[in-house]
């Protein structure tokens, strides 16, 4: 055999036997075999040294490995090709990923139930600023000058170019510009965040959440009042809620009282959260001040009414049993997705 043959045989092998598995050794193969400067095209000059009679049969030989090398190449161009397109396929058919619904804020959530409690007994919902001067978060709510509720130690003060602000402590500020806006009869209730200044712990935090209620009219009684907040203690806690009215002190509500709801978990059998008295603390409330509706231009010999305020962490706090209150502001979404409401 002459070299040439040899050479077609070795080629041929090496034609048949390539193993192909990217598009830089496709390209790779097709310089090899089939480019402007293929290794064919030197044996087609050699052809010259070839007897005669051996001429044709050689020459087609080189022309079939050729052809051989042309339909390795397409069949694994196709290949490739099929490879790329099948990682691209969509799967149209596979379920789809599940995407987490959000849930509200427990604080949210209360806020609305308890919004939707009073709306439900004729009361309108009123918001206001944060940030408060002196005069609706102290002075007009009767806050004598030197009452330590006004010191730097439980009141954040914010220094504007002309007056000293103060966060306001409760939402009873809005419910002072109400008095001053608008005639009696008024019924609204005011929920907000609130600020004071105190160290943050697992019972006490620098902001808390508060909804307060207002009733002016003629005539209005503390029998009004304890009706009132018996009709909210069922609506929230459940129709066999207690109620019970221990006196108290507040600046802008005389007389004034603290209210406690019979103790729903243990059914006032005695439990560690109602520390075996079977009553639980929920808010505070008076008959509004006389000096306080002066102050807000409404006339105490016309007008009587009827304040309560409480805090919405201590109402989240006695229905999920939330006994840390930095859990309510540290968003952490293990504590947070556990709250599912439809309000
Ligand atoms: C509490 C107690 C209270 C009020 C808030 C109020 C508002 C006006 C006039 C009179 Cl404009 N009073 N609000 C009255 C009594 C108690 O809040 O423990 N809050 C968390």
């Amino acid at each position: 055999m002459s070299d040439l043959q040899h050479k077609l045989e070795e080629l041929l092998n090496e034609v048949n036997s390539a193993s192909i598995t990217d598009s830089a050794q496709l390209e790779e193969f097709r310089i090899r075999f089939l480019g402007s400067k293929n290794c064919l095209k030197p044996l087609f000059s050699e052809l010259k040294t070839v007897p005669n009679e051996d001429k044709k049969m050689v020459g087609q030989k080189i022309n079939e490995l050729k052809n051989t090398a042309q339909s390795v190449f397409d069949q694994f161009q196709d290949q490739l090709s099929n490879e790329t397109q099948n990682e691209e396929k969509i799967d149209f058919s596979r379920p789809g990923e599940p995407s987490e619904i959000g849930s509200r804020h427990p604080i949210s959530v209360i806020r609305k139930e308890i919004i939707s409690i009073f709306e439900r007994i004729g009361y309108g919902v009123s918001e206001g600023p944060e940030v408060e001067d002196d005069w609706h978060n102290f002075s007009a709510l009767n806050f004598p000058e030197e009452h330590p509720a006004r010191d730097m130690q439980d009141t954040f003060f914010v220094k504007t170019d002309d007056e000293e602000m103060a966060l306001r402590t409760h939402t009873s500020s809005v419910q002072v510009r109400v008095m001053e806006n608008s005639k009696p009869p008024i019924r609204t209730i005011s929920p907000g965040r609130v600020f004071r200044n105190e160290a943050i712990s697992a019972r006490a935090h620098c902001f808390f959440h508060q909804v307060e209620g207002l009733f002016i009219d003629k005539d209005v009684s503390f029998a009004d009042l304890k009706q009132t907040i018996l009709f909210f203690a069922q609506e929230m806690f459940g129709k066999k809620a207690k109620i019970r009215l221990r006196p108290s002190y507040f600046p802008f509500t005389e007389p004034s009282a603290e209210v406690d709801v019979s103790c729903t978990i243990c059914n006032q059998e005695g439990c560690n959260v109602c520390k075996y008295t079977g009553w639980l603390e929920i808010l505070g409330c008076g008959m509004v001040d006389p000096s306080v509706l002066e102050a807000a231009n409404i006339d105490p010999k016309e007008y009587s009414g009827f304040a309560f305020g409480m805090g919405i962490e201590r109402i989240a706090q006695l229905k999920y049993r939330v006994n840390d209150l930095r859990l309510y502001s540290e968003n952490d979404v293990r504590f947070l997705k556990q709250f599912k409401s439809t309000l």
